[in-house]
């Protein structure tokens, strides 16, 4: 991956997670809409589909990104490597960061999902490019994701370390400005954008939040 592309880590704005299961207009559509509106990041996740199917659709979701957006796969790190994604985003259970570093290599983009303090300095020190925290509020979209940390947590996380810092989790338009004024690099969705009837002006709308919120606030 280019370093252009990895630049766009500096400045993630906002993120989105796909899922097929939520998706009104499917996931190649939310995508397509998604990376039109200024979406950064792109993370595929499918948790009931086919690893070939996966391969395909991954493929598309690549190209759609092309140099927009930076494409991650959710835990299932031979999908990426298939189609020469940027990168993966694993979990505290899912394969090993170091693992998934020595699979990948360095030039590819590492993701975790953490949930405190303790787990965002060891994030750090394992090496991940960026980190996943939340659920910042409580969700339904995944089941075993456990109580909503709060607001609060952010502040306390960009303190403590200095890779960036994505929220996700129960994340819309009315509950995130704390979020934002508490120093996310990036607002990550999943329902609020791909069950809404316009994903593009839900994206557009998420990161107007956050510019406007960010202009205020300095
Ligand atoms: N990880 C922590 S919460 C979550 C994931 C994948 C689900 C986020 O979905 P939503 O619909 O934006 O709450
Ligand atoms: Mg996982």
């Amino acid at each position: 991956m280019d370093e252009q592309k990895r630049s766009l880590l500096e400045d993630i704005d906002f993120y989105l997670v796909t899922d097929s299961g939520l998706s009104k207009k499917g996931t190649l559509s939310d995508v397509e809409d998604a990376v039109r509106s200024g979406c950064k990041i792109v993370q595929y996740r499918e948790k009931n589909m086919s690893t070939k199917e996966m391969v395909c659709e991954a493929s598309r979701i690549k190209s759609i990104c092309g140099s927009k957006a930076i494409f991650l796969v959710n835990d299932r790190i031979d999908v990426a490597l298939a189609v020469d994604a940027d990168g993966v985003h694993i979990g505290q259970d899912d394969m090993p960061i170091d693992t998934a570093r020595k699979l990948l290599g360095h030039s590819k983009i590492v993701g975790l999902s953490t949930h405190n303090v303790e787990q965002a300095i060891a994030a750090e020190k394992s090496g991940a490019d960026y980190i996943g925290l939340g659920p910042i509020f409580n969700t339904s979209t995944k089941k075993d994701a456990g109580d909503g940390v709060g607001a609060h947590m952010i502040r306390k996380v960009k303190d403590a370390i200095n890779i960036p810092v994505v929220a996700i989790g129960g994340i819309n338009k009315e509950n995130c400005l704390p979020v934002i004024e508490g120093g996310t690099d990036g607002l990550v969705a999943i329902s609020a954008v791909v069950c809404s009837d316009d994903v593009k002006k839900e994206t557009k709308d998420f990161i107007d939040l956050i510019l406007n919120t960010r202009s205020e606030t300095v």
